[in-house]
């Protein structure tokens, strides 16, 4: 039997501390799990809350979250998009190894049914699991038929309860999705989403009738207009499904009510995945106007208070001491991601990323780099910043640590035990650590490299040439010293040529396995 961690054994009672009682206080005493919730917050950058110098909005709820927690500084999401963080998160297995890419809206479920995942994992160990929120990891097994039972999605895949926006907030299918099937649905008028060609003539696009816009957007988001913004991709009928994006924070919220309602006698996992702050940025009435910093400052308000709806729901659950609460992002920052909301103009001096460079997409330490924070106020002390090193891939292992579950040989491959810095008892996380945008880069401790683009590639400049993001991505070398260069301005890699071989390797033995 592999050793299990002394903090696993201490939950478990089978481990005495020095007073003679193990961690809960009761010598023998049946395993006591904490639930689990993790906030994953869509494009959040590391400078977007107030503990980490949020200007012209406010986030007291996650301020406070941190003043009873741990702030770590160095936490990243596995990848600089969507897709492939949440792929790498709930597999724990880098994205690279599937290829994972931003999704359309109509592609198919990206995780294996036969794959062993997060969720399954935690099942295992007597948890219910729950996801409410973004999915964005595709559907079904092709075409999906959206008047009929939607499968395999997260249920298949080890989740007991899904209530999801299939893709993005930007993309159709604009309805919610629960378990398999799409809420609402009239079978008289048939859901139907293309991504090539409109189906059918019930919706106008934005191309057509831009006057129907409340937000002028670019090409990619100028297709079917509902509730007065165009989206990628095409879809007719289904009228009485579609969602009003206004609504997302109270009825992710309520969802998470009940679920956490429906399973409080037993350890609960429960993955929330903000819509917030992505694109479209709609918040509704009670944050319109509230930040000094327009829309996307009001969704960073707005997103905060959703945490705050679901931490009171926890609290009059009687369940807040005894909950591991992680709040995050999937990838780094981003302002103009297709529609002109006025997020570049209001900005004013606040910086998304922090002193970091780059943002959403980029292969930089503003692509990556996010804010995290770890509650559990029967086992954290708080008030607490880390600068331990590790990236969400490493929740599954640390997870199961902490759940007594021991990882079986060929799952979650890439994921690291991390437990100790998770819950503050240590400071050590990883010491390297892969970064994935579109390239690869590696950190060793303070050493950050980015991997050459092929010879015979593009550069993917696009967010470079689009959306002021500096995509850091080159055909040269590049080797930074985030010790003294943490914005990576200047490149150390022909001064240490050894590091830059070995770092090269590094990526090569990963890429080989
Ligand atoms: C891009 C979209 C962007 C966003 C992103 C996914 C452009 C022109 N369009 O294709 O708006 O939807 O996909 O974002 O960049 S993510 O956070 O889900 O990765
Ligand atoms: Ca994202």
């Amino acid at each position: 039997m592999k050793i299990k961690s002394i903090y696993a054994l201490a939950l478990m009672g089978m481990f005495s501390c020095s007073k003679g009682t193990s961690l809960d206080g009761q010598a023998n005493k049946k395993v006591d799990k904490p639930n689990i919730i993790v906030f994953y917050v869509d494009d959040l950058g590391y400078g977007d809350v107030g503990v980490n110098g949020l200007k012209g909005a406010t986030t007291p709820v996650i301020d406070n979250l941190a003043q009873g927690g741990i702030n770590f500084t160095d936490v990243h999401s596995p990848h600089a998009t969507c897709t492939p963080s949440r792929y790498a998160m709930l597999t724990g297995e880098y994205a690279f190894r599937k290829k994972a890419q931003i999704l359309p809206g109509d592609a198919p479920l990206l995780i294996d049914t036969n794959k062993k995942t997060l969720p399954d994992m935690l099942k295992d160990a007597g948890y219910a699991t729950g996801v409410v929120g973004k999915w964005h990891l595709g559907l079904g097994n092709g075409s999906v038929n959206w008047n009929e039972a939607v499968k395999p999605g997260p249920l298949e895949i080890g989740f007991d309860y899904s209530f999801l926006l299939p893709a993005t907030g930007d993309r159709v299918p604009a309805v919610y999705l629960e378990n398999h099937h799409v809420v609402n649905l009239d079978k008289n008028d048939p859901l139907v989403v293309n991504y090539k060609k409109k189906p059918g003539n019930t919706y106008p696009t934005g191309e057509e009738n831009p006057e129907l816009r409340r937000q002028p957007a670019d090409k990619q988001h100028n297709k079917t207009i509902i509730n007065g913004i165009s989206r990628i991709g095409y879809m007719s009928g289904g009228e009485k499904a579609i969602w009003k994006d206004e609504e997302f924070p109270d009825v992710l919220a309520g969802k998470a009510n009940e679920f956490m309602t429906k399973h409080k006698d037993q350890p609960f996992f429960l993955y929330f995945a903000f819509h917030d702050i992505h694109v479209p940025r709609l918040p509704n009435n009670d944050w319109k106007g509230k930040s000094e910093m327009g829309v996307r400052g009001d969704v960073i308000m707005q997103m905060d208070h959703t945490v705050g709806m679901v931490m009171e729901s926890l609290k009059k659950l009687g369940l807040e001491e005894n909950t591991l609460v992680i709040f995050t992002s999937d990838n780094g920052p981003v302002l103009n991601d297709g529609y002109d909301d006025k997020a570049v103009e209001l900005l004013n001096d606040h910086k998304p990323a922090g002193i970091y460079s780059g943002g959403k997409y980029s292969a930089l330490e503003g692509g990556t780099r996010v804010p995290m924070i770890a509650y559990w106020p029967k086992h954290i002390k708080g008030g607490k910043t880390s600068d331990a090193m590790f990236s969400h891939l490493d929740f599954y292992a640390s997870f199961a640590d902490l759940a007594g579950v021991e990882i079986k040989k060929g799952e979650a491959i890439d994921s690291k035990d991390v437990l100790s810095a998770l819950i503050g008892t240590s400071d050590e996380g990883r010491k390297m650590m892969l970064e994935e945008s579109y390239t690869l880069s590696l950190r060793n401790g303070d050493w950050k490299y980015i991997e050459p683009i092929a010879k015979n590639k593009r550069i993917p400049d696009f967010m470079d040439k689009n959306k002021g993001i500096k995509g850091g991505m080159s055909k040269k070398v590049q080797l930074f010293d985030l010790s003294n260069d943490p914005a990576e301005t200047t490149n150390v890699a022909n001064k240490h040529p050894e590091m830059v071989k070995m770092m090269q390797a590094h990526i090569d033995s990963l890429k080989s396995v």
